[in-house]
């Protein structure tokens, strides 16, 4: 039986986890949880990235106790996008901004302007998102800042934290098609999307693989932290929304997913990047998987607008707790008012009540009222809009699915499990919760030969943490057309 370490950031919170694999099971414990929270500084919002490598020091010690031993091996996963600027000796040159953060602002429709939709998407295979790290760039070159004239590497965040560990500089595959500077067609960086962003080729290796070994602990870390044995670094699929697609249980060859957390992730699984006409009009994005695999799928804003407006009931002094917000949602009555989640309003940081009303008051409905009001009306709206991009997928990768695997920590959400079963009219199989941390692990058990591939590792999990299936409830498929043809009419009218 080997432990090993995984390290999951996601936008709120992190954790690490020890896994034991042994036989056909897996087990894991939670060895340290802890925030993550950004700072506003000087007008930006920026990670606290030396927080974070602090966290990641603890778990490290914290799992060295538990398992009695050093983990033979850690590896992290993270959030996308963001990354940090090395200089030429190897100081990281500023704090990472949030992708979040406005600094970008403009800079996708100034490009998007400048060489065209087509031109962008069939050479990146990547959906057009403001905080895509291109426009982060771009924003960055456009006002000469310094740190990028300066910097030599580039680092995306769970490569930067790696960085800090051993020592040693790797680009890993996963996040980097993240990025929109990355060819999905060559599985490389782009010489001509990096110029047409104005990004110094200087700043990209080539890249590492999931699974990947990526050294070792330095002296420093090794001594600071007192450990009896060194401990293996690996790249994961280090985009946390890829080691989430590894934990999928699914048996079937082809099966549609949704990773839900802060966002909502929803996809399939294809062995080619699709690069159609029809992916580039739904805005679907190629991004790489584990074992050579693409994730076709498209970014939902997912809980993030329930998770921000709690966090603004909190500054004003009362937020009910989540089983009681949830219970008080389900019980009022169907009709209630819908908003569009994906509209840009919800994308910023920053109170989310003024906006869902905002949005409710233009479209010609009724405001939401009081907390379980509001929750009602995010989350049938999520519920519905999983609908639309279901429907998007299969037509995009030419399948059709049975039902729709979730997971993530958002399927503790019972009330979104059940309501999204009753939008698609199909079952939903939901598990694990601990999607990325599972993934992370299990590309490390393949790496080390201990599982033999993405099928062993999919039905080692389901048999491990077992999936709760949501069949739609019977008589749902009327209330969830209405509601479903009341949200497009909505959204047309609003885009029109
Ligand atoms: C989910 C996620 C998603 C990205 C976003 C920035 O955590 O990695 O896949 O699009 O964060």
């Amino acid at each position: 039986m080997t432990t090993r370490l995984a390290f999951d950031l996601g936008a709120g919170s992190g954790r690490a986890v020890l896994g034991r694999l042994g036989g056909s099971r897996m087990e894991l414990t939670e060895v340290h949880r802890f925030a993550n929270e950004p700072v506003q500084a000087g007008g930006g919002l920026y990670w606290d990235i030396l927080r974070l490598l602090h966290e990641l020091k603890q778990g490290l010690r914290l799992a060295a106790r538990e398992g009695g031993a050093p983990p033979a091996s850690l590896a992290i996963d993270s959030w996308a996008v963001d990354f940090g600027l090395l200089g030429r000796d190897g100081t990281l040159l500023g704090n990472p901004l949030h992708y979040r953060d406005r600094h970008a602002e403009g800079m996708m429709e100034r490009l998007r302007e400048r060489y065209g939709d087509e031109w962008l998407f069939r050479r990146s295979g990547l959906q057009f998102l403001p905080f895509n790290t291109i426009y982060q760039l771009a924003a960055m070159g456009e006002r000469r800042s310094p740190q990028l004239r300066q910097a030599q590497t580039l680092l995306m965040i769970p490569d930067l934290l790696r960085y800090f560990l051993t020592g040693e500089k790797k680009q890993e595959f996963t996040n980097a098609t993240t990025t929109g500077l990355l060819n999905p067609s060559a599985r490389q960086w782009d010489n001509e999307l990096l110029k047409a962003a104005g990004v110094p080729v200087r700043l990209f290796a080539p890249l590492a693989q999931p699974g990947d070994a990526a050294g070792e602990l330095t002296a420093a870390v090794h001594a600071e932290l007192g450990l009896s044995a060194q401990v293996q670094v690996l790249c994961a699929a280090e985009h946390d929304t890829a080691s989430a697609v590894v934990a999928v249980p699914a048996r079937e060859e082809s099966f549609a997913y949704l990773s839900c957390g802060t966002w909502s992730l929803m996809g399939t699984e294809v062995p080619e990047p699709v690069l159609s006409e029809q992916a580039l009009a739904y805005n679907f994005t190629n991004e790489g998987g584990a074992a050579g695999t693409w994730r076709l799928l498209k970014n939902i804003m997912g809980l993030w607008i329930l998770e921000e407006l709690r966090r603004e009931w909190q500054r004003e002094g009362h937020c009910p707790g989540y089983e009681e917000l949830l219970a008080g949602a389900g019980a009022l009555p169907a009709g209630g008012p819908l908003i569009d989640p994906d509209d840009p309003l919800f994308l910023p940081a920053g109170p989310m009540g003024p906006r869902i009303r905002q949005w409710c008051r233009e479209s010609g409905q009724p405001e939401p009222q009081g907390y379980a009001g509001h929750a009602r009306c995010i989350l049938e709206s999520l519920a519905l809009q999983y609908r639309y991009v279901l429907k998007q997928t299969e037509l995009v990768s030419g399948r059709s699915f049975s039902g729709l695997h979730m997971v993530g920590g958002g399927i503790r959400n019972r009330l979104l499990c059940q309501w999204t079963a009753d939008s698609i009219g199909r079952p939903v199989w939901a598990g694990p919760a601990e999607g990325s941390a599972i993934g992370n692990l299990a590309v490390q058990w393949i790496s080390a030969g201990e599982l033999s591939g993405l099928s062993e590792a999919r039905r080692v999990i389901g048999d491990s943490f077992g999936v709760e299936t949501y069949e739609p409830t019977p008589g749902s498929g009327e209330r969830m057309a209405e509601a479903y043809g009341r949200l497009q009419a909505l959204k047309d009218k609003r885009k029109g």
